[in-house]
């Protein structure tokens, strides 16, 4: 064994509980040690803010974790290897650096190697303070990552202006879709006791370039608007503030009526008007960097605009028009199906905004989920994404895994992820992938986003899981850069979050990138979406039907009969897949991986490996089953990397996993072979149990429902 395996092994040995994420700053072995020791000798902060402030002391932080000790504080360069932070307005060392700083814009830094009067030093600037917050993060990953921290030359610019988290979060601290305790943000304590955590959130936050939070749920209560609410969410963006993360709030459409005595929420109205003027106006009295609205309106029961007869662009509007003097953006949902409309489900979102391109305030941008139907585990992506030229729209991904097996289950969300932005939507041509639109580069928008439903919560390790803590990290490296690899996502996490061992490395980075094709094989392969429990959405239930509406059942989408399976959502069928262009409408439906999603099959039609449908379906959760199962024992292999508790956790996981992936197959399985009537491929085991049994299964207290 090297010397730096032992050392490592050494830190794996103490008790760790996840609490610490990838921010560990456990000790670097030798002989990287000295050299980032070397580079590392001394700090000279010029400019003082809160934000200046917290980057040296998380520089300390992390450079006493990993090297020892921190290094001295100097007023001015005095030996090799000093590392200075500021801006060119705030520090006149960085002035005369002359960096070319400008092309990166406000968030933007640069680590460079220079040379300060004749001694080497490391410079890291930004053109603010939070920029160089975000350059001493970079920094601090290149040493937890063992990179070299010599002749660096680095420019970094994030691609994407607003990176969220949106908290699905109640006022009484329950999280809807939430896996990982109670909400972080404990409302009744607020505004005069700030529960240390938000600091380390705020933290963990920056170190991935996410500057802003919505603090409370889609399905919001009015409230939050209310004074002492508000005074609560300023408590909160105090805390935030030096990490630059910004509140905002997700408002009720119909708050003027509940809290503001009104008879009416119509947008049209001129007393509404008024009153989310005056509303907005109180809200940045208290907070005066508020960041704005979200809007779910219309959707799923909740109040908005169509109740007046006025349309999504007539409601964004009218709160535009209320942010706008402050600086403020709303963030209209775009995930509306109607009640009484026969139409697909998934193109209702399509036809109602599309014709609205263009008619949005420039202060209102649409957030658009993945794909057009609900965070299923594979879906194509929103028709949407392109469809809007003069309307910019921004990204939702869920990283609370509502319909990923919860977080019990392993599964690395980088590649769903990666997968949508990397989508060609052809709206302008070849090339013209998600990421592009959601960047603002391919119709020229500034403004542009990228939200997260957020997985944190109230639990020791603050996502339920300690892998789960990844996906967290992904979307936040994501919305800084869209077009970053998961892969090189997952590798940088698994290094600071547990190794930099080699030996751990690529078996377990490899499990991570697996792991989403996984959890597809044993819950919904081949395109099949929407097969999970009623209303908890937990484990399998392909057998929903009736109840209040038809596209909130499993029959309606898998629309399983003796004659086949599928959605035909082509030109035969609802045509969805008109809503893209001709050449991602065409490759969408051609791939196999989304076959039963826009085609009705035949059972006994042949696919691509040359076996029946009926075949592969049962050969593909099958081997769903048999991926969990060799998850299992590569990590009971990584003992020897990883600290006894965090090891001990995620076995015990995989092992809830290995039995839940063996149910959904099972119940699947025996579910629809009642359609297709065919024996189980030679060799395949049949389902534990009868269908029946599964069908009898019932979780009225599974965590997370959204009522
Ligand atoms: C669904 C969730 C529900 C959310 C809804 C939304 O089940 O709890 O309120 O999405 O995004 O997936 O509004």
């Amino acid at each position: 064994m090297t010397l730096g395996l032992a050392s490592e092994s050494a830190s794996g040995a103490r008790a760790e509980d996840g609490y610490d994420l990838w921010l560990r700053y456990r000790p670097v072995e030798a002989p990287a040690a000295g050299a980032y020791r070397a580079a590392a000798s001394e700090l000279v902060v010029q400019g003082g803010s809160p934000t200046l402030a917290v980057a040296r002391d998380e520089l300390a932080r992390g450079l006493s974790g990993m090297l020892g000790q921190a290094p001295p504080l100097a007023a001015a360069p005095g030996r090799d290897g000093t590392v200075i932070l500021g801006t060119p307005a705030g520090s006149p060392l960085v002035a005369r650096l002359n960096l070319p700083l400008e092309p990166l814009g406000p968030d933007g830094y640069l680590i460079r190697s220079v040379q300060v009067d004749g001694r080497p030093a490391t410079v890291i600037a930004g053109n603010s303070d939070v920029g160089v917050l975000y350059g001493v993060f970079d920094f601090l990953r290149r040493m937890q990552t063992r990179q070299p921290v010599a002749g660096l030359e680095v420019a970094e610019a994030p691609k994407v202006k607003l990176r969220l988290l949106n908290h699905w979060d109640n006022l009484d601290r329950h999280v809807e879709r939430g896996y990982s305790g109670q909400s972080i943000w404990d409302w009744w304590r607020l505004p005069d006791v700030r529960d240390p955590r938000y600091v380390d959130y705020a933290r963990a936050s920056a170190s991935l370039g996410i500057n802003g939070t919505v603090l409370n749920n889609v399905n919001a209560k009015a409230d939050s608007l209310t004074a002492p609410y508000i005074a609560k969410a300023a408590a909160v963006a105090d805390v935030l503030r030096p990490y630059g993360i910004k509140v905002y709030l997700s408002a009720r459409f119909s708050a003027p009526i509940e809290i503001g005595g009104l008879k009416t929420a119509d947008p049209l109205d001129p007393a509404v008007r008024a009153w989310w003027k005056a509303k907005a106006d109180e809200i940045y009295r208290t907070i005066p960097d508020f960041g704005g609205f979200l809007v779910k309106a219309n959707s799923e029961g909740q109040p908005g605009p169509q109740d007046y007869g006025r349309s999504h662009a007539d409601g964004a509007n009218m709160l535009a028009e209320a942010v706008a003097p402050h600086g403020g953006v709303v963030m209209w949902r775009a995930f509306v199906y109607s009640n009484e409309q026969p139409e697909d489900r998934i193109k209702q979102a399509y036809n109602e905004f599309v014709p609205l391109n263009g008619k949005f305030r420039d202060n209102v941008i649409v957030q658009v989920k993945n794909g057009p139907l609900d965070f299923q585990p594979r879906e194509p992506f929103h028709p949407l994404f392109g469809a809007t030229p003069k309307t910019p729209l921004m990204m939702e991904f869920q990283i609370t895994k509502e319909y990923l097996g919860f977080s019990t289950h392993l599964v690395y969300q980088g590649p769903l992820y990666e997968e949508t932005l990397a989508a060609d939507t052809w709206r302008k041509g070849q090339g013209s992938t998600v990421a592009k639109v959601v960047d603002g580069s391919l119709f020229g928008h500034a403004l542009t986003g990228m939200a997260g439903v957020a997985n944190v919560g109230s639990d020791r390790n603050w996502s339920g899981s300690h892998f789960d803590q990844a996906n967290w990290y992904a979307f936040g490296r994501l919305a800084w850069d869209p077009e970053l690899s998961s892969r090189a996502i997952a590798q940088e996490w698994a290094r600071m979050t547990f190794s930099n061992d080699p030996r751990f490395l690529e078996p377990v980075v490899g499990m991570m990138i697996a792991s989403r094709e996984t959890v597809v094989d044993y819950m919904t392969p081949l395109g099949l979406h929407h097969l999970m429990g009623e209303g908890h959405h937990y484990g399998p239930a392909p057998w929903v039907a009736g109840g209040p509406r038809a596209d909130w059942t499993s029959v309606y989408f898998h629309r399983a009969s003796p004659e086949g399976i599928g959605f035909d959502r082509m030109a035969s069928g609802s045509n969805a897949v008109a809503q893209y262009a001709p050449e991602a409408g065409r490759a969408l439906a051609a791939d196999e991986k989304n076959l039963l999603w826009f085609h009705r099959v035949p059972w006994d039609q042949r696919v691509s490996s040359g076996r029946t449908l009926w075949d592969e379906l049962v050969v593909r959760y099958t081997k769903g089953v048999e991926e969990v199962s060799a998850m299992r024992r590569t990590w009971a292999s990584m003992k020897p990397y990883v600290d006894p508790q965090r090891h001990a956790e995620v076995a015990a996981y995989l092992a809830v996993q290995e039995q839940e992936a063996q149910w959904w197959r099972d119940a699947c399985i025996a579910y629809f072979q009642t359609f297709s009537k065919r024996p189980l491929p030679a060799g395949y085991a049949p389902p534990a149990h009868s269908l029946d049994y599964y069908r009898s299964l019932e979780f009225p207290y599974a965590p997370g429902r959204g009522d």
